[in-house]
């Protein structure tokens, strides 16, 4: 008896984290009698005098936000890491913690208030990736930074603050969970096999052209194999580099055009604009040798049939471990067609 992917539940193993994912695609039917989010979109204005982000507006810090007219970054004025905090290490019994620096800063992606990633021009957008380059080259590059995280927190639904086009950057001396998940794997395929782990799962899906969503010289769109969230997607570039400081400026342009399909197809999949939870991974900054780090981006959004059922990773998820009821192609198919 072999598994239908479309009836039968079955697992799928993530490559990247080890970790394993429940489908069940029979349980599609389910009724939904829980909870419905209010819709959110409200049309925007250019510029909103009481946001901290839109140029030359005050922030809650006392800080003057300046007359930016395309990208702007700052250090987080509630920075949940601090450079010069103490570093020792406490070990009491079974009880350890220890002191960890960090920068934190907030980028935003535009001086326009009314827009998101997926409104913005590929232009303006390779502009935001450009700011992620210098970003992560400069803080990666600082004494006790040894992680950059670069994340975009998108609409209220996933905790968003403010609707001013922006995302943020944690960057700290330790190596965060994820990352060491994903390190080691990749590690691991390097050594056993001379390649990164990223090209060779890029080429499987290349040819199988089932979760690919879209694909340009450059990189490649995808619901990966193992995706958790309903609409999860993931961006690789083809060709492996450990970090986006190393993509050449042709390949800025691909990755800008990569997002702003990938973005606008999610805004049209419930006519809404998408929430979601996106960030790069690659290289750690702290000096060893990540050759086998291949960089990539990974959306993580939470709608699940609209623009107002969402999923809640509750209860099995929580005590066992992701589980999920479309399948990855079923997602895929729909994210392609639009
Ligand atoms: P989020 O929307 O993803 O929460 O990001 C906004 C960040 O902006 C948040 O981390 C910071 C918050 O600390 N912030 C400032 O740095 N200055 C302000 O005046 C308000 C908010």
């Amino acid at each position: 008896m072999s598994i239908d992917f479309n009836e039968d539940p079955h697992r799928r193993y993530n490559i990247l984290t080890g970790e394993w994912i429940l489908v069940s695609p029979h349980r599609n039917k389910r009724p939904w009698q829980g909870k419905v989010e209010e819709k959110q979109d409200k049309k925007k204005e250019s510029y909103d005098p009481k946001c901290y982000l839109c140029p030359g507006n005050t922030r809650a810090s006392g800080a003057v936000t300046p007359e930016y007219t395309d990208t702007y970054a700052f250090i987080n004025d509630y920075s949940a890491l601090l450079p010069d905090s103490p570093t020792d290490e406490i070990v009491d019994g079974l009880l350890r913690a220890k002191g960890e620096r960090g920068i934190c800063k907030v980028i935003c992606f535009s001086p326009d208030h009314s827009l998101t990633l997926a409104d913005m021009s590929r232009e303006a957008i390779a502009n935001v990736i450009r700011l992620w380059q210098k970003e992560y080259k400069e803080l990666g590059t600082q004494e006790d930074i040894n992680h950059v995280q670069i994340f975009e927190n998108k609409g209220a639904m996933m905790g968003c603050s403010n609707p001013h086009p922006h995302g943020q950057i944690w960057s700290q001396s330790s190596i965060p969970n994820e990352v060491l998940k994903k390190s080691h794997h990749q590690k691991e395929y390097w050594e056993d096999k001379g390649e990164s782990l990223l090209s060779a799962y890029l080429q499987q899906e290349i040819d199988a052209q089932e979760r690919i969503i879209y694909a340009n010289e450059e990189c490649a769109v995808l619901v990966p194999y193992w995706a958790t969230w309903p609409y999860e997607a993931m961006i690789i570039p083809r060709r492996h580099m450990r970090d986006i400081s190393e993509m050449t400026d042709v390949e800025v342009v691909g990755y800008s055009d990569a997002l702003k399909v990938l973005t606008v197809k999610f805004d049209r999949l419930f006519d809404t604009s998408f929430p979601y939870s996106a960030g790069i991974h690659q290289a750690p900054t702290d000096g060893a040798d990540y050759d086998y780090w291949h960089w990539h981006m990974t959306f993580y959004p939470p709608l699940l049939r609209s623009a107002t059922v969402r999923k809640f990773m509750v209860g099995y998820e929580m005590f066992a471990n992701a589980q999920r009821d479309i399948t990855a192609e079923m997602a895929a198919a729909q994210l392609r067609d639009l």
